[in-house]
């Protein structure tokens, strides 16, 4: 009998385990599948690769003194450019990566991250998402891209993957770690990872030199319903499962350009001055952690 795909993954991926397994995981999965956010779509219609997270670098000032009928769409343009550089940035720190390879997205969204990827090192990734019409979007997606052989996404959990233990060169979770515990998660991981093979992070965290969280940080929470974890926590749960930290970096400020300009576009959300405030009271931080696997 030959099962739709979804069905096959349910069955292959988690050995019969049901892929959401908590309220709040449906909840999750609840917000995504009916999410459809202009700055997402808008951004993503450019070119193909739909982001679900932000952006690095400094924006070209041009783009705000443009002319009135041209403004808007150059500022949507340059949001996307600094979203893409952010995904080649993480790109950057995967390691020497090639044809032949099989890389992990963990929480997958429509499929921008993936397909850069695979653009950059021609090998094979996969993409797990909780969201069943996020995996259905990034499928079309491959298909159009003419990479359906090569990007694969599931409906599956990133705690419980189902793939292969050692099938991984690489692994990255693009700002998809507040929504799970981070000690399951970096144990499914480097069961995952193949000797050699490096996980990149990039994250919001919470600050917790600073104490509780903050006002702000609640609000980002609020928004997306996730729970942002202190900075302190992805560095107890990498070592607990056997991750060491190769770099760490703090995008903090080459982040808030990103959001500066967002404030300013007919795309913004409301949640921009969440994490501007955040970022600048010094309660939150934008970090890229990449961790080689030495195994628990
Ligand atoms: C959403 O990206 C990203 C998250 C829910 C993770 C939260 C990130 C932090 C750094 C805390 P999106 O592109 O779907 O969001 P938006 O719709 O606001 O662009
Ligand atoms: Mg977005």
């Amino acid at each position: 009998m030959t099962l739709p795909r979804q069905d096959e993954d349910r069955a292959a991926g988690t050995a019969g385990r049901p892929v959401l397994r908590s309220a709040y995981q449906r909840s999750v999965a609840a917000y995504w599948d009916s999410e459809k956010d202009p700055v997402n779509i808008r951004l993503g219609d450019i070119d193909g690769l739909y982001h679900h997270h932000y952006g690095v670098g400094e924006y070209d000032p041009a783009v705000v003194a443009a002319p009135a009928d041209s403004r808007d769409a150059a500022i949507i343009g340059e949001l996307h450019r600094l979203e893409t550089a952010q995904a080649d940035l993480l790109l950057d720190h995967l390691g020497d990566i090639g044809p032949g390879d099989h890389l992990l997205d963990a929480g997958s969204g429509r499929g921008g991250t993936s397909f850069v990827a695979q653009a950059r090192f021609d090998c094979q990734v996969d993409g797990v998402t909780i969201s069943q019409a996020q995996v259905e979007f990034a499928n079309a997606q491959a298909r159009t891209r003419g990479v359906a052989d090569r990007v694969r996404f599931h409906y599956r959990n990133m705690l419980d993957t189902g793939f292969g233990t050692g099938s991984r060169q690489g692994i990255w979770t693009n700002e998809t770690t507040m929504y799970v515990d981070l000690y399951e998660l970096y144990r499914e991981f480097a069961r995952l990872l193949s000797y050699g093979g490096r996980y990149v992070c990039v994250t919001g965290c919470s600050n917790d030199l600073t104490g509780g969280r903050s006002r702000a940080v609640s609000e980002i929470d609020a928004r997306y319903n996730c729970n942002i974890h202190p900075r302190s926590e992805y560095f107890k749960a990498l070592a607990a499962a056997g991750f060491v930290p190769i770099n760490v970096i703090d995008l903090t400020a080459a982040t808030i350009p990103y959001w500066e300009l967002r404030a300013q576009s007919s795309v913004a959300t409301g949640i921009e001055e969440s994490f501007l405030t955040a970022y600048r009271e010094g309660s939150f931080h934008y970090l890229l952690i990449a961790a080689d696997s030495i195994g628990s």
